[in-house]
């Protein structure tokens, strides 16, 4: 096996549990604010998640369950503005702190920098969501760390697609051996497999039950991992 010299940490589910606790309530909050009758428990929401990105969960919702959403009107649009204010409420939620670190996780990145591993994140996600997450949770010292920070639209497929992996690679400058991915979900996984990397998956309760075959290790907390071990 090759010297491992990076480790790629997904971010939503893997850092923080940020889907329940935040954007579900940001989507929530901004469903009220567009006065949408929608509202998403913890139930459907999980089931939503088989849908990465935001902009694209939106719009297989209204496909689904309110088509008349969009009559004539201009889809994109109006999930585009849905969207920036779920983000606006998400930076704001995750930026006051409330959205905590998973156990374990500040220590793994912590001991991983002093071991001399190079960091970085491949997420669906927003990147003012997870400057704002990072910005609470992390000391600044810390977050420079992260070299490469791979989110949301830089690449047109979002995972289970391998591009945000590929975009992370290219940007580290190393081959997929020497790194490790650190995913929470099937639709992670698969990105991680999908770019050549070895997979490291921390479950948590939204994705307890999902098929990880091909992940290096599943774990359910990141806490007490040795760096040396992996
Ligand atoms: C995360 C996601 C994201 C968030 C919403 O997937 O699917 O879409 O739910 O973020 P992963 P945006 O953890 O596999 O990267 O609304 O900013 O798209
Ligand atoms: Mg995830």
């Amino acid at each position: 096996m090759e010297t491992l010299k990076a480790l790629i940490f997904d971010v939503d589910g893997t850092l923080a549990d940020t889907e329940r606790d935040g954007h579900r309530c940001a989507f929530n909050l901004a469903f009220g604010e567009h006065g949408l009758e929608w509202h998403w428990d913890e139930q459907t929401y999980g089931r939503l998640l088989s849908v990465t990105g935001g902009k694209e969960r939106l719009r297989h919702y209204a496909e689904q369950y309110d088509p008349a959403f969009f009559a004539g009107r201009d889809a994109d649009v109006l999930i585009r503005a849905l969207h920036a204010t779920k983000t606006r409420h998400y930076v704001r939620l995750a930026g006051s702190g409330r959205i905590p670190l998973r156990p374990g996780v500040g220590c793994l990145i912590e001991t991983a920098i002093a071991r001399g591993l190079r960091l970085a994140m491949a997420t669906t996600t927003t990147p003012e969501n997870v400057e704002a997450l990072l910005s609470a949770t992390l000391p600044e010292p810390v977050r420079r760390r992260f070299e490469v920070i791979g989110a949301g639209d830089v690449v047109a497929a979002k995972k289970p697609a391998s591009d945000i992996y590929a975009w992370v690679l290219e940007r580290l400058d190393l081959p997929p051996e020497s790194c490790l991915a650190i995913e929470d979900s099937h639709n992670g996984l698969q990105a991680a497999l999908g770019a050549g990397l070895r997979c490291l998956v921390t479950r948590n309760d939204y994705t307890r039950n999902e098929d990880f075959s091909g992940a290096w290790r599943v774990v359910d907390t990141l806490e007490g991992l040795a760096v040396d071990d992996l």
